[in-house]
């Protein structure tokens, strides 16, 4: 496994993901819905083939020397930035981004789509995150959730999943491994226009 990070000015330097940050996907979130936790489950479930460059401050903060001392990868295979979803925060980050995904974590319950409009209308997926805990949240519907997404517009791929316990992780992995063999093919074709 090879990961790397970025200093948030770093971050913000123009760059061109097709040449320098590969397949590049921003999660996104409130606080606490689990990005880092997911990220770091992704780099270490992901074949070492696949070298991941990761853009965010939280496992700078949390994992300073474990990350960073990894070697950077010039060229890596995926880049996974980060996000709260602010746009001061992300605006300019990386003009190349392919996919976003938001998380709603189970925890904050299942009407929350309203409250992140903006976020959702431009999802590529929409990961259900803490999903183990759906058992003990009778409450939580989510056929409820999913009616709310499509009544907002949303069309993004749903995924409930636990990257704690690793529930449903495969079908997450399952999604990358195709969206990177999708752009390895194709690196130009397939970008997004944002
Ligand atoms: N039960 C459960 N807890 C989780 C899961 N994923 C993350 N958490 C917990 O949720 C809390 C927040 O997780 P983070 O991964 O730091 O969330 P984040 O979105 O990166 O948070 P910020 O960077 O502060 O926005 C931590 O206590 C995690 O251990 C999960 O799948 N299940
Ligand atoms: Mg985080």
């Amino acid at each position: 496994m090879q990961s790397y990070l970025v200093s948030p000015a770093e971050s913000r330097a123009p760059r061109d993901p097709g040449r320098h940050g590969g397949l590049t996907i921003e999660l996104i979130s409130l606080p606490g819905a689990g990005k880092t936790t997911l990220i770091e489950a992704t780099i270490a479930r992901l074949n070492s083939r696949v070298r991941v460059g990761v853009i965010g401050n939280e496992l700078a903060a949390s994992d300073a020397g474990r990350e960073t001392s990894e070697p950077k990868p010039e060229n890596p295979d995926l880049t996974l930035i980060e996000s709260r979803g602010d746009p001061n925060d992300t605006s300019g980050i990386d003009p190349g981004k392919r996919r976003t995904v938001v998380l709603l974590s189970v925890t904050d319950g299942d009407d929350r789509p309203d409250h992140h409009l903006k976020m959702v209308a431009t999802a590529d997926v929409v990961i259900v995150s803490k999903a183990e805990l759906l058992r003990s949240l009778p409450g939580f519907s989510l056929d409820s959730l999913e009616r709310r997404l499509r009544g907002l517009g949303c069309k993004a791929m749903i995924m409930p999943l636990s990257a704690k316990s690793g529930l449903h992780l495969d079908e997450w992995l399952n999604w990358l491994e195709t969206e990177l063999a999708v752009y390895r093919q194709s690196p130009a074709d397939s970008r997004r226009d944002f």
